[in-house]
């Protein structure tokens, strides 16, 4: 395979709501530009980028498949991600390592929420965007429609370059207001277009468009701008030049037009990529920093095939038959098979083996990959996504992702015994592939929580359990830790634990006090014995007693909290007295002072922060009320309400997938742990009766 320098690379992000058709675009693209012989199509789950079985299955991307053509003597780099807003980590790291996002609008639904979302993250790396609106061959698209609406939504800067003659069924030409030409594109999918004179028509539209463009790019430069005030209009190299760094500065977003489905619009938009989308050089150098001090140290990395390699890895994906493949972008230098590399993160050194271009499922191996470019690489031993391998000469770490924190969270356990330690290696290894699935052990509980950001993402990662690792797991809601304490004094709770069988027998005697703390008081213990009634010795064992019965719980089986225990009185044998019968004195005595010092259960309280859109707002506030939420507070952002409000956890199960439901797909919310607050009695008196049930079933 040929090599390219990064002026012939364009490293393209293909984002947009669900289903906006950019994996149908990929594979357009692929097919134009000769890298397939068939054109695939999800419906039949044959695409290049949609190969696994769950994304054949569901007819939808879950991960971001890479991809690449060559077009023009240029090599174009896709990305091609997922719409669903469960796998939104998938889009940040492909924009972390594309120049440009080609952002898909459908033209019948136009510029959706999970664009919305998307879009924002273009803003946070600072990504070039080209818009096209796909999907117009079907019945009921509207150009118009869609670009008006995707101004308003999205942004003002957007500004078409292109307009359909006729969208709708039968749509197969495209006015092209860079080249001024129409371009009509051959039936039958081949993706070939003949470039001829602008019809008659729709000569006004495209003119008036054309001096649209033309201000917009003059207004990007100042030499531009007064050239163009004093009537000079601008040469075709002035014009392509002002169109790039417009494009590059984010001072204008061009959209194009196509239907990926029919292979319309996709070769010319291919022919705009190369001619002025960003090359990984218009970048300019990348930052990075000094691995130790802190990270604090600032490091310029020039992408210069000549220079020290390093390369930052975006992703990693476990394949059965090759292992762990590692997805990257080499930011300087240039890498080949069997070189050493650091990784700076962990210190560790990396030989690099079998390097890959990818085209879905599809690999080619390549001998060297020079800066600028993605490729893949098999079997590194230990790096994973986010970290960077550099050299000994150049040492040098990348900011790694920052991935959407977790918001749904459940408990999983796997159905046959035995299997608890397959799973675990499982869910590490998934973890390590995707960061935005965290899972941990709730030690207290008992419990594995695995935590993702919406209800279909973990049952993917359940499927993947089961595919790779071969556990097949049940996922539950997970188990709250309710805590148990009291609310009134006891003065005596007095317990004789007094037993003779054969030799030896068995006498502690105390009398304790109950007396309930402040919240987040813990635990004190008292020691109030005068005149040696019980021994000194003995008393560290009364403490145990208080406290072994405390952990195990007295009510529901819950830890109890918040209570002070003062030992005041007892009575001992000379003989038959030991630790272990005091111990069983003062937890007896501990359990029934509580059942009389009016126990309660306690919960824990989140603090939450929801973000809605002002018209879901009446009905998230009325939602968050019947969960016994409490409204702290509210303030406007922009069309948005951010809610402040206190819910108990116990109500918070599945709230991603319901405030996704009530908001269209726009809400989103955080919460923390705050603090511990009484249950109400009836749903207190529910949790005891199922923590009794629970102990029958057990017994
Ligand atoms: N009529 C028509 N259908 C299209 C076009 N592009 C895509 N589709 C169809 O729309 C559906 C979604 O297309 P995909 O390519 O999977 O869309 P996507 O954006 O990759 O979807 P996600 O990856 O799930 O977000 C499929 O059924 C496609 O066949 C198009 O230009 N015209
Ligand atoms: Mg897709």
């Amino acid at each position: 395979m040929k090599e390219f320098t990064p002026d012939h690379i364009r490293n393209v992000a293909l984002i947009g709501h669900g289903g906006a058709g950019k994996t149908s675009i990929a594979e357009a693209m692929l097919f134009s530009a000769g890298s397939t012989t068939r054109l695939g199509r999800v419906e039949e789950g044959n695409t290049l980028s949609d190969y696994h079985p769950d994304e054949i299955e569901r007819q939808i991307s879950i991960n971001a498949s890479l991809l690449f053509c060559e077009w023009k003597s240029h090599k174009i780099n896709i990305l091609d991600t997922p719409g669903y807003t469960d796998f939104t980590g998938e889009v940040k790291s492909s924009l972390r390592v594309a120049d440009t996002a080609l952002v898909l609008l459908k033209a019948v639904e136009g510029a959706e929420v999970g664009t919305e979302i998307v879009w924002k993250y273009t803003t946070e790396y600072d990504n070039a965007v080209i818009f096209v609106v796909n999907k117009l061959d079907q019945e009921n698209a509207d150009f118009d429609r869609t670009v008006h609406q995707a101004r308003e939504m999205i942004s003002h800067d957007i500004v078409p370059v292109q307009f359909p003659l006729r969208a709708g069924l039968g749509f197969d030409t495209v006015i092209d207001v860079v080249r001024m030409k129409m371009l009509k594109f051959e039936a039958g999918g081949t993706g070939k277009f003949a470039e001829s004179e602008i019809p008659a028509d729709a000569q006004a539209r495209a003119k008036e468009m054309r001096q649209g463009l033309l201000e917009l790019i003059a207004e990007t430069d100042e030499n531009l701008l007064n050239k163009y005030l004093e009537g000079g209009g601008l040469s075709d190299d002035e014009f392509r030049r002002g169109l790039r760094a417009g494009i590059l500065s984010r001072k204008l977003f061009p959209l194009l037009c196509a239907s990926s489905t029919q292979n319309i619009g996709i070769a010319s938009l291919m022919d705009f990529l190369v001619e002025y989308a960003p090359s990984p050089l218009d970048q300019g150098d990348l930052h990075g920093a000094a691995p130790g001090d802190g990270g604090t140290k600032d490091v310029t990395a020039k992408q210069d095939p000549s220079g020290p390699p390093s390369v930052f890895v975006f992703k990693t994906v476990s394949e059965s038959h090759v292992g762990e493949l590692s997805f990257f972008r080499v930011c300087t230098g240039a890498v080949s098979p069997g070189l050493d590399m650091v990784n700076e993160t962990n210190g560790k050194t990396e030989r690099l083996a079998q390097l890959f271009v990818m085209n879905g499922k599809e690999r080619k191996e390549i001998n060297r990959l020079l800066a600028g470019d993605l490729g893949a690489v098999v079997k590194l031993k230990d790096t994973h996504t986010n970290n960077t391998l550099s050299s000994r000469a150049f040492p040098v770490v990348y900011s790694p992702v920052e991935f959407p924190s977790p918001v749904f969270h459940s408990a999983i356990t796997p159905r046959a015994k035995g299997d608890e330690d397959r799973m675990s290696t499982g869910l590490h290894a998934i973890h390590q592939e995707d960061p935005t699935f965290v899972f941990h052990v709730e030690g207290e509980l008992h419990q594995t929580i695995i935590s993702g950001q919406g209800e279909l993402h973990l049952d993917i990662v359940v499927k993947r359990l089961k595919q790779r690792y071969n556990v097949e797991v049940d996922l539950s809601e997970p188990r709250v830790a309710y805590r148990e304490t009291i609310k009134a004094v006891v003065k005596d709770a007095e317990y004789k634990h007094k037993k003779q069988t054969g030799g030896h027998g068995q006498y502690g005697h105390v009398h304790l006090r109950l007396e309930p703390l402040k919240r987040g008081q813990g635990f004190e213990f008292v020691d109030e014995i005068v005149g040696g009634v019980v021994p000194g010795k003995f008393i560290p064992a009364v403490e145990k007693g208080v406290v072994e019965i405390m952990k195990e719980g007295v009510l529901a089986g819950y830890p109890v909290v918040d209570v002070r225990v003062a030992l005041h009185y007892g009575s001992y044998h000379d003989v038959d007295s030991s630790e272990m019968a005091f111990k069983v004195a003062a937890a007896q005595a501990f359990r029934k002072g509580f059942m009389e010092a009016k126990p309660i259960l306690l919960e824990p309280i989140y603090n939450i922060e929801v973000k809605v859109p002002e018209d879901a707002m009446g009905d998230v506030m009325g939602d968050i009320s019947s969960r016994r939420g409490k409204i702290g507070g509210m303030e406007g952002a922009g069309h948005y309400q951010v809610i402040r409000a206190q819910v108990p956890a116990a109500e918070l199960h599945k709230y991603a997938t319901v405030l996704r439901s009530k908001t269209g797909g726009r809400g989103v919310f955080s919460a923390t742990m705050s603090h511990y607050e009484e249950v109400p009695r009836e749903v207190a008196e529910k949790i005891v009766a199922a923590a009794e049930k629970a102990k029958e079933q057990a017994a």
